[in-house]
Order: structure tokens, then C-alpha cells, then sequence
């Protein structure tokens, strides 16, 4: 792997209404070495004078379009003239010194690095988010075949070539998951790396609502990247009335001996088509893994190729064609 360097990268972050911990994450990004020319604000027309915060300590500020956070990062992409992104939130939750840590795994290769919050300050995360969370990565491990344990995570550096892909479809406060979705399923090379998590200064917007959003969020992303996969899980699920109806009729039939023929047919037609799509889901399954592994190889490929090319242009090694 390895695709070039990311002394150019533009550290994104979203704010709406921040003006209580903006000036703290600010100053800590600047005491982490991290210039302001650097650093891109996202603003969701924030009425607390967010805005004015930052750009009278020197950062550039630009009005998202659309509403929400996912069209603030989409904003945000669009603006940033780097190959390398990194993301965070302006609500001093992330620690800026993790940030030159994220970007050195994309210069290893990686195309999306979460900072996948490990070291949780007490009273940090709730355990709705916990549980929306793990669910979020199972799902991820069951469709892609990708081991993450913190897909929400609001601090990751990514390639712009990927960010650029994705389609921000996903309202709400599932951007990131969206993000590692196209990533994972599309054959990008994605890692974590272990970072802190303060706890929020101020009121937690995130609530019960959000949890079901993010299930449905599950449930559209599970539908867009895997439909097939999606539609036989479904069936699948004929198992379960299948295999109930099936144990009434040998109850029946074995205790009182009681013969139930129309349940009996139901309940083996029910259970075999159940199994049926069970086994074929899991076959989708495999195909996809198969796909991405394909694809990730392709990308790979890509990659070689691309800083080869790069290099010989700058005079420093030739192409050696055989090497394919
Ligand atoms: N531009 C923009 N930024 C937003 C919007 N919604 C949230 N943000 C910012 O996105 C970042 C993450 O939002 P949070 O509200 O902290 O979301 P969270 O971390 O998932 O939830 P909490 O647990 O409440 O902190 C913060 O910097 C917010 O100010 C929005 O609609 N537009
Ligand atoms: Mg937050």
C-alpha cells in the first residue's frame, strides 16, 4: 500500500450552536500543532454566535448547505482542497492531540481510520448509545466482514477520493456510519485506532429518538448495500411461525394423538422455505465478502500503480511493468 503523504490535510468540523466549548477546542487544536489555515468550521447557521467565535481567532468559517449534520460533512468535503480529511466534533468530546496519530494510518495505506473511543471519561456515553453502537458494528461484521467496535465515531480522518463517493443520504446522526458503510463495502481499506472521549459540556442532544433512527438507519443501509441479503434475511424469518407450528403438531401429535394435518403442512411449507432463505442469505453473504475482497484487491492495485506513477514522474524510480 501507501499513497502519499498527508502534510496537506484539512481538519473539518461541524458546529451548530457551540459557542460554549468552541474557544476550548480551538485552542487546543492550535496547542496540538495543528494550524488554522488547516482547519475548516462547518456552521449550521448556529444563533449563538458560534460563527463569529471562530473567525475572530482566525479560522476559516463557511455556512453549510441543507440541514443536518450529514450535509455539514458533505459541505465540508466539498470545500476542502486536501487528499487527507479528518473530521471532529466542536464539542470538546474528542481530543485534538489523537488527531496526527489518525492521520499517520491514512499515510500507511488506510483509506478511513475511526478513532474508536476506548478510554471513556465517566458519564461520557449513555448506554442507549452504547447499545446503538455495538449494534451498528455487528451489523457491520455480519454484511462487510469488517471487525470495528465504534462506527459512530465523530473523529476519523478519511481519503478524499472515498468522501467523495459517498452519497449523504442518511439524515440524522448517522453520516458516519454511512461513510464506513460505502467504505467497507466498496473494497476501501478501513482500521480504528484507540482514542479518549470526554464528556459533553452541556445538554446531550442525542436521545431515545435517535436510537430508533439509527435502527432505521441500519435498516436502510443494510437495504441500499445489500438488498438481496436484505430480502432473504426477510423470508428467513418464515422460520420462526414454521418451526413454532411444527412443534404444536408432534406436541399434539406425540401427547394426545391429536393429528393436525392443515397445521402440519403450513408448518413444514413455512419452516423448509425458512430454512431455504436462511441458506441463501447467508450465501448472499458469502458473494459479498467475496465482491468486496475483489474489490479491495482492485483498489489496492490502483494504489500501487498510482504512487509508482507518481514517483517515476518525479524522476525517482521507474515503472517496472513486470512487477504485475
Ligand atoms: N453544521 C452542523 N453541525 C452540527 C449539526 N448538528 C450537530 N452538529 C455538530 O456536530 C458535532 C456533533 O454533534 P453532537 O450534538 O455533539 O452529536 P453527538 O456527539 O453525536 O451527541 P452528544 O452525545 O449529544 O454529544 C458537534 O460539533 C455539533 O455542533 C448540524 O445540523 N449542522
Ligand atoms: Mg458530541
Amino acid at each position: 500500500m501507501g499513497e502519499g503523504s498527508c502534510s496537506d490535510y484539512t481538519g473539518i468540523i461541524p458546529v451548530l450552536n457551540e459557542a460554549e466549548t468552541l474557544p476550548i477546542v480551538l485552542t487546543e487544536l492550535v496547542e496540538n500543532g495543528i494550524p488554522r489555515d488547516r482547519v475548516l468550521i462547518v456552521d449550521g447557521n448556529s444563533s449563538d454566535g458560534s460563527r463569529e467565535i471562530a473567525e475572530s481567532r482566525g479560522f476559516r468559517v463557511i455556512l453549510q448547505e441543507g440541514k443536518g449534520k450529514a450535509m455539514a460533512v458533505k459541505t465540508g468535503v466539498e470545500n476542502a482542497g486536501s487528499e487527507c480529511i479528518v473530521f471532529m466534533d466542536g464539542d470538546y468530546t474528542y481530543p485534538a492531540r489523537h488527531i496526527h496519530d489518525l492521520l499517520k494510518q491514512l499515510e500507511n495505506g488506510y483509506d478511513l481510520v475511526i478513532g474508536s473511543r476506548v478510554y471513556l471519561e465517566k458519564g461520557s456515553q449513555s448506554t442507549l448509545f452504547k447499545l446503538g453502537n455495538k449494534a451498528f458494528s455487528l451489523f457491520f461484521r455480519v454484511l462487510f466482514g469488517v471487525k470495528l467496535s465504534d462506527v459512530l465515531s465523530g473523529m476519523y480522518p478519511a481519503r478524499r477520493k472515498l468522501l467523495r463517493e459517498v452519497g449523504f443520504e442518511l439524515t440524522g446522526f448517522s453520516v458516519e456510519a454511512e461513510i464506513v458503510a460505502h467504505a467497507a463495502s466498496t473494497g476501501f481499506r478501513v482500521t480504528e485506532v484507540p482514542i479518549g472521549y470526554r464528556r459533553r459540556v452541556g445538554r446531550k442532544k442525542l436521545g431515545v429518538r435517535h436510537g430508533f433512527k439509527i435502527a432505521l438507519n441500519i435498516v436502510r443501509l443494510t437495504w441500499r448495500y445489500s438488498p438481496v441479503f436484505f430480502i432473504l434475511a426477510l423470508g428467513a424469518l418464515m422460520l420462526i411461525p414454521g418451526l413454532y407450528l411444527d412443534m404444536f403438531v408432534l406436541y399434539r401429535w406425540l401427547f394426545y394423538g391429536v393429528v393436525h394435518h392443515v397445521r402440519a403442512l403450513a408448518g413444514i411449507t413455512l419452516s423448509g422455505l425458512g430454512a431455504l432463505w436462511s441458506i441463501l442469505a447467508v450465501l448472499t453473504l458469502y458473494f459479498k465478502r467475496f465482491e468486496i475482497r475483489v474489490l479491495r484487491a482492485l483498489r489496492d492495485l490502483e494504489k500501487k500503480v498510482g504512487s509508482e506513477a507518481w514517483q517515476a514522474s518525479r524522476g525517482n524510480v521507474a515503472i517496472n511493468r513486470n512487477s504485475y
